[in-house]
């Protein structure tokens, strides 16, 4: 029997009750038998959810890139590590070897050594999707400084807010970005942003678009004529097991953006770990995430978890309808991508384009379909697994958050058999806990409740960044000794789980709880509805009723609304029951989303209940202008 390879559903269930038998035996196992260490630790995990404070494998001394890049030399220097599949195809691919990683790396940390970085501090990363963002990742890591990726899709104002809550001394950024026909102006971010940053002494630009930019003397530098002087040897700075490795925002429903803290031994090991198991990963194999490492997802699974394992790991800079909606499976086809990793709403708007952008190509490489980041609907379940796996690709839908850095519930493919819309079953050392509104405990099977997690796992974060108290408040003050989620989920007959979406999702309509994503489902599976959300507004008698926003289909366009909402409400009533019927709809011209992808419902519940004057932070949003249309649509829903 393996620990770190599980390869069936036995093995798992074996592998899993030693891991509840002996959490430490079983993690140190793995730490021992699969990763590089400096010094040995002293003590597995101390952890006290009351503090809270939790510590991995302290006393031990290690460096990630040592494990990442440094160890794989010797049997794979020559191997892919990166595949940069840029935005516009006839640029061509770049395969970064190991070797050449580990040189890239090297010099880039010189350089930031050079401009006065030093362990501990923080650096902020401001890139797109180019390798040298994967190597300023890195770079960083090498040094023992603290990275703090922003995704670049993100406004000056958010920018700057993120690099002052943890003081960079740094930013790294380039000239501007590539996104399918358009060119961003990103330099010029930065600079609105650093006007109100007052800490930030030094700019790294990378060179991509060769937009004309301004450089401000003695702040900004061009960063490839500091990398050609810099030496290609970089000793690794050997750090704690508990150092920072990272902080990575999350932003909550209310206040400003959660810094969230990940240390450096047990986020190697449990993302790298979960990678090998949750993919299947082997030797061979080309793996691609479409996340942006300006998320967890892209940390953990283009990043760190990968390349821990000597995998190829694709990093795609573009969109996926540029050219055309063909482009993802073109990659897949064109690099024999084995596993293949994205989010639902990205597998619903594709589901709108005609097959023959997926059937153009040919997609028999993979092997696993993978998908994160909200609940996939069954209906975007059933046309990834039909018309991209061909029915034998197995889908692993995998739950987990920027705090919990690394996926927690997903099945492990070819060893869970799957069921559409079911995370299904905890990873190894994953101890999920369903709560009642009381704080109590749900046991058995069959219910449905608030989700936790009651025992430390490797790669939990360890704070907020400066406010630990908030940290406390959010994660471990509603119930006690458990790690609350923010998640609602059932358990179902044979233990499976089902997130059924963020708890302030949860609608009481005559006091029975409802979740959103079920009803979502069943809504969606009218053939005119491309995308749907539900939310609670205040009812005289039920308490709260439904409110439904519903995007069609271009075949959908152009029908009678009224008829629509009879067929939708039939359908809730077939799939559901009545009492999940919508008691109004708006056929929406567009659904507010977060730039990773993820519905806003925050802002749909206040236009629903007409609570319209403050709609709190909305710069995170993708697409701020449908904000205003809803509100004007929402005055003629009766
Ligand atoms: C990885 C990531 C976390 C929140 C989480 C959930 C939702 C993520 C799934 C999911 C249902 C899934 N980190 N979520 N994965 N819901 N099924 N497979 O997304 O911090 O950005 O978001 O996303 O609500 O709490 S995140």
């Amino acid at each position: 029997m393996s620990n770190y390879h599980i390869k069936h559903l036995e093995e798992y269930w074996q592998v899993y009750r030693k891991s509840l038998r002996n959490p430490e035996s079983f993690w140190e196992e793995i730490a021992e038998e699969h990763f590089l260490w400096r010094k040995r630790w002293d003590n597995v995990l101390s952890w006290d959810f009351s503090k809270p404070e939790v510590k991995w494998f302290e006393g031990a001394e290690l460096n990630i890139t040592e494990n990442c890049i440094d160890r794989h030399l010797a049997t794979r220097g020559d191997k892919t590590a990166i595949l940069f599949e840029p935005n516009d195809p006839s640029e061509g691919a770049q395969h970064i070897t190991y070797n050449e990683l580990h040189e890239r790396v090297s010099k880039f940390a010189n350089v930031l050594k050079s401009q006065g970085i030093k362990k501990g501090d923080r650096v902020c990363i401001y890139l797109p999707m180019i390798p040298e963002l994967a190597v300023s990742v890195l770079a960083c890591a090498r040094i023992g400084a603290i990275h703090s990726v922003v995704f670049a899709g993100f406004s000056a104002t958010a920018l700057s807010t993120r690099i002052n809550d943890c003081d960079c001394k740094m930013v790294i950024c380039s000239d501007g970005s590539f996104r399918g026909n358009k060119t961003i102006d990103l330099k010029g971010i930065v600079d609105e942003a650093l006007k109100s940053c007052e800490g930030v002494s030094t700019v790294l630009v990378a060179e991509r678009t060769k937009s004309d930019i301004e450089m401000k003397e003695g702040r900004d530098k061009w960063l490839q004529p500091l990398l050609d002087e810099a030496d290609s040897v970089c000793k690794a700075t050997v750090v704690k097991a508990e150092d920072p490795l990272f902080i990575l925002y999350t932003s909550g429903s209310t206040g400003k953006p959660k810094g969230m803290v990940h240390t450096t031994a047990g986020y190697m090991v449990y993302s790298a770990y979960t990678f090998k198991n949750v993919f299947q990963y082997r030797e061979a194999d080309v793996y691609w995430c479409t996340a942006d490492i300006g998320w967890i997802t892209g940390h953990s699974y283009i990043v760190y978890g990968p390349l821990a394992n000597g995998a190829t790991t694709v990093m795609f800079e573009g969109v996926p309808s540029y050219p055309d909606y063909g482009r993802f499976w073109e990659i897949v086809e064109k690099h024999k991508v084995t596993q293949f990793y994205t989010a639902p709403t990205a597998i619903r708007a594709l589901a709108k384009e005609n097959l023959e952008f997926v059937n153009k190509y040919d997609l028999s490489s993979l092997k696993v379909l993978g998908t994160v980041g909200e609940p996939i609907n069954e209906e975007a379940w059933h046309w990834y697994n039909d018309n991209i796996g061909k029915k034998n690709s197995p889908i692993v839908d995998t739950w987990w958050q920027t705090e919990t850095g690394g996926i927690m519930i997903s099945p492990i493919p070819y060893s869970t058999p799957t069921i559409p819309t079911y995370a299904t079953l905890p990873l190894p050392g994953i101890q999920p806990a369903l709560m009642d509104e009381n704080g109590k405990e749900l046991k058995g099977n069959q219910v449905e409740g608030r989700l936790c997690i009651k025992f430390p796992w490797p790669s939990m974060a360890r704070t907020i960044y400066g406010n630990h108290e908030r940290y406390r408040d959010t994660y471990f003050s509603a119930y006690e000794n458990a790690y609350f989620t923010g998640d609602g989920a059932l358990r179902d007959a044979v233990g499976y789980y089902r997130i059924t979406g963020r708890v302030d999702d949860v609608i009481i309509v005559s006091g029975h709880n409802l979740g959103t994503a079920p009803i979502e489902d069943a809504i969606n599976e009218h053939p005119a509805v491309a995308e749907s959300a539900i939310v609670g507004y205040p009812h005289d008698i039920k308490g709260n009723a439904l409110y439904g926003y519903i995007t069609l289909k271009e075949t959908g366009e152009g029908r009678n609304h009224d008829n629509l909402s009879k067929e939708i409400n039939q359908l809730i009533t077939d799939r559901i029951g009545p009492i999940a019927k919508l008691n109004k709809i708006q056929f929406a011209s567009g659904l507010p989303k977060t730039r990773s992808g993820k519905i806003m419902r925050r802002i749909l519940r206040k236009i629903a209940c007409k609570e319209t004057s403050n709609l709190g932070d909305t710069s995170t949003l993708l697409n701020p202008e449908v904000v205003n249309e809803l509100i004007e649509q929402s005055l003629v829903v009766s």
